[in-house]
């Protein structure tokens, strides 16, 4: 029998997860339990490298694994874990770190913009961060990293780290292909459409949370910015607010944008946005009530972790024995 496929991803517990974390990333994870064998962690290393409160952490850590579950991803057939019980992901992430070189980490995008909004903590760590998350990738040898379209760049550059690796001491990485949606890539912030919908970002007004109540939704939706023009097309180089409700609205129900612009032909914005509000509604609604319970069964949840993280830490295990014999290290 031919070995399963392996896909990978991970997130960062810096924040609620939001509309943008779920169609750029998990819708697509957990349509694929059952053709890959699938790894999905909170990836906890790396949201420190933005000032976090010790306790919200760790609550949102644990929120973020019953979201996960609550999203449909059954820890029966997905390994969840939390990124520091695998100790393996900061030891790869450190050889790594080795093999990344300054020119690159200095181009990477998401470096400049973290660095930008958070000037008075530059640190090393939001330097080196996407060698932590080539460590994250490589342990598992996967084939695919479902991730949103922000997170291309670092798929990329870890596929130059283990190239490079390889090359340098013989095949020891499978090279993972990025995997990106073509619908819901990249959702943008209600308040400011030419912004990413960010869940660490606490003052982004145009954010909705897997967790925010209908009302909220509604309401968000109802004040999301457009323009003036009253036409629903899709034009997202001139209509920025209209195209990001239209991509909303394709993911949440499946119609092609075509398809979208014939069913709101000559009626008003406020018919459209409700109806974009609406949609999500009923797409959230299911996930927050059962994350909602499932926040209340501690046991069970720290059960799930557990299992997850000895099922990744044996797996990751013989990836780093490899690296480290391979790099010269001497055996224990
Ligand atoms: P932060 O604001 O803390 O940087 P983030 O939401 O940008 O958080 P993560 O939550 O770690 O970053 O990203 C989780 C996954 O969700 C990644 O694969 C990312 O590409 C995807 N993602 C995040 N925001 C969006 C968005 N607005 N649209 C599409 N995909 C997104
Ligand atoms: N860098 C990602 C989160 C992340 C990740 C990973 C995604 C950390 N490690 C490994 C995919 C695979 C982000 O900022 N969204």
């Amino acid at each position: 029998m031919d070995e399963k496929k392996i896909m990978l991803s991970g997130i960062k517990p810096s924040g609620d997860l939001t509309l943008g974390s779920y169609l750029g990333a998990i819708k697509h994870w957990k349509e694929r339990a059952d053709e890959f064998d699938c790894y999905y962690f909170m990836a906890d290393l790396h949201a420190i490298t933005v000032r976090q409160n010790p306790a919200d952490l760790r609550r949102r850590t644990m929120e973020q694994l019953a979201q996960y579950i609550a999203c449909g991803l059954d820890p029966e057939k997905n390994t969840l874990f939390i990124q520091s019980h695998v100790h393996q992901h900061a030891e790869l992430g450190w050889v790594l770190n080795c093999y990344a070189m300054f020119g690159e980490l200095s181009r990477m995008t998401q470096f400049k913009d973290k660095s930008a909004k958070n000037a008075d903590n530059i640190n090393g760590g939001l330097f080196t961060y996407p060698a932590l998350m080539a460590a994250d990738i490589l342990l598992y040898q996967p084939d695919y990293v479902p991730v949103g379209e922000d997170q291309k760049q670092h798929v990329e550059l870890t596929r130059d780290i283990a190239t490079r690796f390889n090359h340098l001491y013989g095949d020891t990485f499978k090279i993972p292909e990025p995997y990106i949606s073509k619908v819901g890539a990249r959702i943008m912030s209600l308040a400011d459409p030419t912004a990413k919908m960010s869940k660490s970002e606490n003052d982004d007004p145009g954010r909705v949370t897997l967790m925010d109540d209908p009302a909220f939704i509604l309401k968000q939706f109802k004040r999301a910015v457009t323009d003036c023009d009253a036409c629903v097309r899709y034009d997202p180089e001139n209509k920025k607010g209209i195209s990001n409700l239209m991509t909303i609205y394709a993911a949440t129900t499946g119609k092609s944008f075509a398809e979208i612009e014939r069913e709101f032909d000559g009626q008003g914005y406020g018919t459209f946005k409700t109806a974009v509000g609406e949609s999500v509604v009923e797409l959230l609604r299911p996930i927050r009530e059962e994350a909602g319970r499932l926040m209340k069964d501690k046991a069970y949840l720290e059960s799930v972790c557990k299992q997850g993280a000895e099922k990744a830490g044996y797996v990751a295990n013989k990836t780093l024995r490899k690296v480290y014999k391979r790099v010269g290290f001497v055996a224990k």
